[in-house]
Order: C-alpha cells, then sequence, then structure tokens
C-alpha cells in the first residue's frame, strides 16, 4: 500500500470533501508500515474497501415550522462498515453536516468502535436541520419527519444509531416514538434513550467519564507515575462531553480552568464547583449558544470574548467541541504556556498540524478515536442491555466502562510505543482499531 497513491485517487473521485480526506490520510499514515507487513490485506485489497462506505443514504425531510411554514432539510446516514457488528454510531443535528463530514465520522467511527472491544461496525447520520432557537414542538416534528425516512434503514442488529452534536435525550426520546410507532416494536435501535424506556445509566456522562479514564491512564503510565489530582485543565465547549470530563475531573481533584463557547472563553482560575457543573447544564439547555452568562453568575470567573480556551495556561488540555478545533497556532500556544498533555475528545478536534506539534515537542497527546469513545462503548452496553431485557446498576456500567477504557490504553501502549519510549498513541489507536477490522473482513471475503 502506497498512502500517497490511494490519497491521490481518493482527492481525485472526492475533491470537495476535505474532512473525510483529512481522516482517511491520518488513517493510512499510521498503518502504512503494519499494513505492507501483511500481503494477504493487500491481496484482498482491504485498504482500498475500508475507505469506502458499504452504503449511504440521503434523504428529504420535510416538516412544519411554528408558524405554520414548511421547511426543508436534508438527511442522511452512511453505513460505513459492519464487518465486526452491526453499524453503530450518532446522528449529528448541525446546519454544517454534509457528505463528507458524516463520511469523515462513519470512518473514524469504525475505528473507535473496534478499539471498545465490543461488536459494533461504523456508521454515522444526521442532517443539516439546526436545532439551535427551536421549540420543543418544531424539534419533535422534526425527529417524527426524519425518522419517517431513516427507519426503513435500521434495526437492532442491522444499524443503532445514538446522539452526537445537536441531537440528546429529547431528540432520541421523539426519535425512538416515531420507531415504535410505526414499527409497533419496542427494542434497541437507538441508543441514549431515557432511563424509563431502556436507557443505559450512565450513557450521558460516558464520553466525558470515559475521556477522563484514559487520561489518568495516560498520566499512571508516565515514567513518574502521574495523577490527575492537583492538575490545571482546559476545556472547549459546553456541552454533554464537555460537561462531563468537567466532573469527572473537578471529582478527581482537578482543577478546570477554562470552558469555552463560540462567544468566548470562561477563564476558571479557582476551578469547578457543583453549582458551576449544574449551570454548565442549564447553559446549554438555554439554546443560545453562548458561555458568557456564566462569569455574570460566578464573579470568580472572567469571560474573555473571542478567545479559545487554549488561551488560558493549563497542564491539560481536552477539545471536547468540534472537528478541526485546535489549529497549529493554539496548539504552540499551549505548548508555549507550559502544556504537556493533550487528549483530543471531540471526533478529529485537532487539526494535522496541531498533532505535529504536539508529537514534535514530545508532550503526551492522544486522539479522539481512543480517548472518547467510552460514549460509544457505553452506548454498547445499553445495546447488551436492551437484548437482555435488564438494567444494570450505575456502578456495574462505570465498572464495564473503566475496564474499556483501560483496554483502550493498553491496545495504544502495545501498538504504539516507539523503539525511544515515546507512545504514539495516535498510530496505536489506528493501528489497533484497524487490525481488528482487516482480519474481520480478510475472514469474511470478498463482499
Ligand atoms: O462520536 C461518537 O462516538 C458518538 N457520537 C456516540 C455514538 C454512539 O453510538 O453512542
Amino acid at each position: 500500500m502506497k498512502t500517497a497513491e490511494i490519497m491521490a485517487r481518493l482527492q481525485a473521485k472526492y475533491p470537495t470533501e476535505k474532512e473525510y480526506l483529512q481522516a482517511v490520510q491520518e488513517v493510512l499514515e499510521s498503518i502504512e508500515d503494519v499494513y505492507n507487513q501483511h500481503p494477504e490485506f493487500e491481496n484482498a485489497k482491504i485498504v482500498e474497501r475500508i475507505v469506502e462506505p458499504d452504503r449511504m443514504f440521503t434523504f428529504r425531510v420535510t416538516w412544519v415550522d411554528d408558524n405554520g411554514e414548511v421547511q426543508t432539510n436534508t438527511g442522511y446516514r452512511v453505513q460505513f462498515n459492519n464487518a465486526i457488528g452491526p453499524y453503530k454510531g450518532g446522528l449529528r443535528f448541525h446546519p454544517s453536516v454534509n457528505p463528507s463530514i458524516l463520511k469523515f465520522l462513519g470512518f473514524e467511527q469504525t475505528f473507535k468502535n473496534s478499539l471498545t472491544t465490543l461488536p459494533m461496525g461504523g456508521g454515522k447520520g444526521g442532517s443539516d436541520f439546526n436545532p439551535k432557537g427551536k421549540s420543543d414542538a418544531e424539534i419533535m416534528r422534526f425527529c417524527q419527519a426524519f425518522m419517517l425516512e431513516l427507519w426503513r434503514n435500521i434495526g437492532p442488529d442491522m444499524d443503532v444509531p445514538a446522539g452526537d452534536i445537536g441531537v440528546g435525550g429529547r431528540e432520541i426520546g421523539f426519535l425512538n416514538g416515531m420507531y415504535k410507532k410505526l414499527t409497533r416494536e419496542h427494542h434497541g435501535v437507538l441508543t441514549g434513550k431515557g432511563l424509563q424506556f431502556g436507557g443505559s445509566l450512565i450513557r450521558p456522562e460516558a464520553t466525558g467519564f470515559g475521556a477522563v479514564y484514559f487520561v489518568q491512564h495516560m498520566l499512571h503510565t508516565h515514567k513518574d507515575n502521574l495523577d490527575i489530582k492537583g492538575k490545571t485543565v482546559a476545556i472547549s465547549g459546553f456541552g454533554n462531553v464537555a460537561w462531563g470530563a468537567a466532573t469527572k475531573a473537578t471529582e478527581l481533584g482537578a482543577k478546570v480552568v477554562a470552558i469555552s463557547g463560540p462567544d468566548g472563553v470562561i477563564y476558571n482560575p479557582e476551578g469547578m464547583t457543583q453549582e458551576k457543573l449544574d449551570y454548565m447544564l442549564e447553559l446549554r439547555a438555554s439554546n443560545n449558544d453562548v458561555v458568557a452568562p456564566f462569569a455574570q453568575k460566578f464573579p470568580d470567573a472572567q469571560f474573555i470574548p473571542g478567545k479559545k480556551a487554549w488561551s488560558v495556561k493549563c497542564d491539560i488540555a481536552m477539545p471536547c467541541a468540534f472537528q478541526n478545533e485546535m489549529s497549529r497556532e493554539d496548539a504552540e500556544m499551549l505548548l508555549a504556556n507550559g502544556t504537556w498533555l493533550c487528549a483530543e475528545v471531540s471526533n478529529m478536534g485537532c487539526q494535522p498540524g496541531a498533532i505535529e506539534a504536539f508529537q514534535k515537542a514530545g508532550i503526551l497527546f492522544a486522539p479522539g478515536k481512543a480517548v472518547n469513545a467510552g460514549g460509544v462503548a457505553t452506548s454498547g452496553l445499553e445495546m447488551t442491555q436492551n437484548a437482555m431485557h435488564i438494567s444494570w446498576s450505575a456502578k456495574e456500567v462505570d465498572e464495564k466502562l473503566h475496564g474499556i477504557m483501560s483496554s483502550i490504553h493498553a491496545a495504544c501502549v502495545k501498538y504504539g510505543t516507539q523503539p525511544d519510549g515515546y507512545i504514539n498513541y495516535v498510530k496505536g489507536a489506528n493501528v489497533a482499531g484497524f487490525m481488528k477490522v482487516a482480519e474481520a473482513m480478510l475472514a469474511q471475503g470478498v463482499i
């Protein structure tokens, strides 16, 4: 396999799909060495097959807003790869959603899900619908119209969607309600459900909690056996994932000194309190996409308009917002301020230049597909509970989540440790995720 040749072909075929090309390039670069030691992969053209989604659905979603006006959006589901289990991955409702973004997310999801140790393939979907400023009734009508198309293509052993940006418990409830109405079946076809109808304890917290567990493993593996207690953490975003990470980091004794939104950053030198963490959820629910009110409510915090979380001095940086949110310049600013660990929590949150800057500086850096895998892993645990018609306690789920994050970390160490001892988590995660999917594809023939 030659990464450059494959990339040139994909660039010619999909010239506008920059996020997809970026995600593929990163994975191919890291697996090239290992892949070329396996002529059986090359013979079966595994790479040529794995970079293309199995199939992709595009559909029109028409709904009526509160003014009685007819609105039309586009819905998608990308079924990327089901070599190791049913397609699994979230739905994103955001105006930026397009085939390139969903293909990058579906591709990443395939390797992430492989890392979780659970039998889940990769998928992703969503719509260019913008939930910001919409009423509950509008959200419900949109979700119903979306499911009216999607339901034929999903199923508990076929494709199991969940939430992502813009899709939380409320949306999953409406989507599940419509699915149930159409099929007259109530099974685990979606994850992230409410606790009253098949949801799993800890699912809302799982992405952020899992990310902090992963950071703990990175710290414990350090030659000085470090701990998160007493460290300063900068977090971007104030959504569900940022909240989960801030909550667990605070509980373990770290000081969360920054959270941010599209309007700027909250500098929070005293760290979080329970009241502040609760207020993060209130801010998100307010649907306004701003963090500024945080500093009005808590006078020890300061709002700095137009700045990112990376302008705040911290030991640990955790991007929890959006793809490509951290540029090379942001990474260099962090490095200049003494940051020595970056755990990417958002999917592809760091631009290639940022990753390069961290790795060149020799600091600890781990990619989203390893760090944020606790979310989908807990979705996998929700699927298991649904299939068994039981529900586990929060303690049981949290213990399983701990075990999964620990094995993901171990897989990264196994495949990513360099001769000089530096752990290249990007390589480790990509190779570990890839090997299982590739072997599964090989074993199941040319299909
Ligand atoms: O990016 C992700 O892993 C998610 N949005 C969660 C997917 C899931 O199926 O729980």
